[in-house]
């Protein structure tokens, strides 16, 4: 790959790291403030520009390079990837399309971002790790974007974990709870067609933290027990298609063709157990992905609705004073903290994308393979893929494919 050249009129002096991105719905907008927040704050080897963004419809992609500050559209992403001004390809799309967009940006010598889920099915996902094993060789990068690993205090629990502060893992309890699909009457948007989506609940919130679960632990399952349910299997159609979860409803019906919500058991190599929660259905949650750690030597729990804190107890200390403890994490040595603000000034939901893009321009600036890679993308989707195969047979333990 050629080094990218410090560009006309780049204000930091610094080689330009120049971004094309796919989509520019909710994951759009959130990724193109990463892009555009992460060289203000941190300081980066290189200069990410937003330069191109792209969607099909050439007034609505316009209004979203305006809004989010992309310097140029398309609305093809065939063009996009084979533009030799373009030396990233993020791709923020459904599910779909992962696949197809991530194997050509790859094959034009771009380094590629891809949203969570890595793709809807496994056989997609291994096309993907191989070419970005091929691609690797060449000098670029392939990333999948599971942005909680980049909440500072979700960074923290896993220096904490590979410290040894909790010792040897016995538990893992793990839910991602949310609330936007429990009026029947919300319309039939891609999230709940599974030719788009690849799954509904699982695909979307499962994935997350299946990563979550298996990056603070430090090691992967090895097999489930799963159930899943669609509690509404026919819904009103759309009227015009969705942004963000909202959604206005039209006339006709259509069937919901993705589960609901997905619940499962799992063990680690080493022994350990893990239960997870999947849905869309727990009244009252908006965005609630809490996890807690259980070891021989102590416990850690986050909530993400509360993710400027993390929750340690110590169990080496005295019973008598011995406890949950919280810890802000908002201190300069806690990670990515040392660029942000004063003690006890929080960040949030949006910060994960921009720690996701000042490391994923390290990375490239660096030469380094980015975590997590394509291959952690796509055992993440083995694993729903087990799901999915243990919940059909009515929970029958499903090793994780190899
Ligand atoms: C919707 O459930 C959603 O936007 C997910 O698609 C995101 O990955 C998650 O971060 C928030 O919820």
């Amino acid at each position: 790959m050629a080094q990218p050249q410090a560009s006309e009129g780049d204000r930091t002096g610094k080689p330009p790291l120049r971004i094309g991105m796919v989509g520019y719905a909710f994951m759009g907008a959130a990724h193109s403030q990463g892009w555009r927040t992460a060289g203000h704050v941190f300081d980066l080897p290189l200069s990410p520009e937003l330069a191109v963004i792209c969607g099909r419809d050439a007034d609505a992609v316009r209004a979203a390079a305006d809004r989010h500050g992309w310097a140029g559209t398309e609305t093809d992403w065939h063009a996009l990837v084979e533009r030799d001004d373009i030396d990233l390809v993020d791709i923020c799309t459904p599910g779909d399309s992962h696949a197809e967009i991530a194997l050509a940006a790859l094959a034009a010598g771009k380094h590629v971002l891809c949203e969570k889920p890595l793709a809807n099915t496994v056989a997609e996902a291994e096309a993907m790790a191989r070419a970005a094993h091929q691609a690797a060789g060449r000098g670029q990068l392939a990333m999948v974007g599971f942005n909680y690993r980049r909440v500072p205090a979700t960074a923290l629990a896993r220096r904490m974990v590979a410290e040894g502060r909790i010792g040897t893992l016995r538990h893992v309890r793990v839910a991602y709870l949310q609330d936007w699909l429990v009026d029947p009457q919300f319309p039939l948007t891609w999230r709940l067609r599974r030719e788009q989506a690849g799954s509904g609940s699982l695909g979307d919130l499962g994935a997350h933290i299946v990563d979550l679960a298996q990056y603070l632990a430090g090691e992967q399952l090895a097999g489930v027990s799963a159930l899943t349910e669609t509690f509404v299997r026919e819904r009103p159609l759309p009227s015009a298609p969705s942004s963000g979860l909202a959604a206005v409803s039209a006339s006709g019906t259509g069937q919901v063709t993705v589960d609901d919500a997905a619940l499962f058991t799992g063990r680690f190599a080493s022994g350990a157990l893990a239960s997870f929660e999947a849905t869309r259905y727990a009244t009252g949650r908006k965005n609630a992905l809490r996890i807690e750690l259980n070891g021989e030597r102590g416990s850690l729990a986050f909530d993400l609705e509360r993710l400027n804190e993390l929750e340690f107890h110590d169990g080496t200390e005295p019973a008598a004073h011995a406890g949950f403890r919280r810890i802000l994490v908002t201190e300069p040595d806690h990670p990515y903290l040392e660029a942000w603000w004063p003690p006890g000034h929080g960040l949030g939901y949006e910060h994960t994308f921009v720690h996701q893009a000042r490391d994923l321009v390290h990375a490239v600036a660096e030469g380094r393979a980015p975590e997590p890679s394509f291959a952690d993308g796509l055992q993440v989707q083995r694993v729903l893929a087990a799901v999915e195969e243990s919940a059909e047979k009515n929970s029958v333990y499903t090793p994780i494919a190899a």
